[in-house]
């Protein structure tokens, strides 16, 4: 059974977006798999990561790391099951929406939550954290979150606005049919609703939470 090293935090929680791009997919496609919990210190503790970060995936003897490869491998070796969701038609478009969602849609959700991440951390996992993110950005968490929440029209609020005017005349992020951009941009939403409250997408964007809503079902 496929086995994934899954990013957890204090009293289990599952906040990694990258391991819940990989989660949804799983459970869309109802293939059978185990989750192992592992915190940002089990990984640098244990040998089989080296450089790999989580999702870390374990299938067949082979170990693969990244979610945009473990996500291409499970499309091509799980094709029997369900709809497909990244085909050599749609390939260029969801390789955009997984380099956006890297790139934009999660800076502008760490910018509101970097520091709520800390609360839900182990003593240990804190002090990491902290410490390997203030050397990534410059300062601690809580001045570089402070920051960004005053700011009025932030990114987070200019990306949600993007996605709600690309699903008002479509039913998922491509199109009229499922894609593994949907499960990209759920896992992102999902990483900000997990760990804090400064994530919640604004009642006026109808579309965009018609569209959450409709994907959690689907990958529930
Ligand atoms: N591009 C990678 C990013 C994976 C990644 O950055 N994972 C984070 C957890 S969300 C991680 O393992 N971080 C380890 C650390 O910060 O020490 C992917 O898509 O899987």
């Amino acid at each position: 059974m496929i086995k994934l090293y899954d990013l957890i935090g204090k009293n289990d929680i599952r906040f990694s977006p990258y391991c819940w791009r990989i989660k949804y997919l799983l459970n869309f496609k109802q293939i059978p798999y185990e989750t192992v919990p592992t915190t940002f210190t089990d990984r640098l503790k244990n040998p089989i990561f080296g450089e790999s970060r989580l999702p870390t995936m374990e299938d067949n003897e082979m170990k693969i790391s990244d979610s945009f490869i473990i996500a291409k491998y499970i499309e091509s070796n799980y094709l029997n099951k369900n709809t497909i969701l990244i085909s050599s038609s749609n390939i260029d478009a969801v390789t955009f929406i997984n380099n956006w969602s890297d790139n934009f849609l999660n800076s502008s959700i760490l910018q509101r939550v970097l520091n709520d991440i800390t609360y839900h951390l182990d003593p240990e996992d804190k002090d990491y954290f902290i410490l390997s993110r203030t050397k990534r950005f410059g300062e601690e968490p809580k001045k570089y979150q402070d920051k960004h929440l005053v700011i009025k029209n932030n990114e987070f609020i200019k990306n949600c606005a993007l996605l709600n005017t690309q699903l008002k005349d479509r039913l998922f992020i491509l199109g009229d049919q499922i894609s593994y951009a949907d499960m990209i941009i759920l896992g992102s939403f999902t990483w900000g609703d997990k760990v804090s409250k400064n994530t919640r997408i604004d009642n006026n964007l109808e579309y965009l939470l018609k569209w959450k809503e409709k994907i959690e079902v689907l990958c529930k």
